[in-house]
């Protein structure tokens, strides 16, 4: 039931202060997300900036490999209760990312959009962070397809939801809108530290 080294892990202080509260250790990858995973042509792929930029722009893959790249190590939480610790992601830091496209100052939000109509919501401020990536890259090796495949948003900060496997833009607004799951009663923010699980 428990992985095998969830007792020790836990057991430990040092981890267990990384654990938000009602969340569980695993040292697993599970696989979680609505509906099926798409099948993705990289010579027909392309991501976006979009909205409220001075230059929308839309890359390639190859262009997309091109950028600068960085590496973040992480903790991630998902809503359904597991946490993973130390998890490794490659890929171009999201400062760099939008300073591609010049985002205004009007834009306060951001909607990731992914395939299949998936999206997901967030403030500029929350976005725009140190440890926020467009990763191709888990533990060395590209995406598997069932995680994301070629590419996905990391947000550490937030319950993993907020990070859209199979990315394809980010569209820049000038108010909020809630997303796939915000709009199924989850909550807006999303903070794990806060338990920020579900809306009112
Ligand atoms: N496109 C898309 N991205 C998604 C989801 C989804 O349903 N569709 N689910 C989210 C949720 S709830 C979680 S916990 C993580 C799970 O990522 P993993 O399957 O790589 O563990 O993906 C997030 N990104
Ligand atoms: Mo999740």
């Amino acid at each position: 039931m428990f992985d095998r080294l969830f007792g020790d892990r836990r057991s430990d202080p040092a981890l267990a202060d990384r654990i938000p509260p009602g969340q569980y250790l695993t040292e697993k990858f599970p696989v979680l997300h609505y509906g099926s995973v798409p099948s993705v042509d990289l010579a027909r792929w392309d991501i976006r900036i979009f909205g409220e930029v001075s230059r929308p722009i839309r890359l390639t893959w190859d262009e997309f490999r091109a950028l600068p790249r960085t590496q973040v190590t992480a903790d991630i939480h998902c809503v359904t209760r597991w946490s993973k610790l130390d998890t490794h992601w490659e890929g171009v830091g999201i400062r760099t990312f939008l300073a591609l496209a010049g985002p205004l100052d009007s834009a306060t939000h951001v909607v990731a959009h992914a395939e299949h109509g998936y999206t997901a919501n967030l403030p500029m401020d929350v976005l725009v962070d140190d440890d926020v990536l467009l990763a191709d890259t888990f533990e060395g090796e590209p995406l598997t397809p069932e995680h994301g495949w070629p590419l996905r948003l990391v947000v550490p900060k937030r319950y993993f939801w907020k990070g859209p496997k199979w990315l394809r833009g980010l569209e820049l607004t000038t108010a909020d809108r809630p997303g796939f799951w915000e709009r199924y009663g989850y909550h807006n923010d999303g903070e794990p530290w806060a338990e920020q699980r579900f809306s009112e």
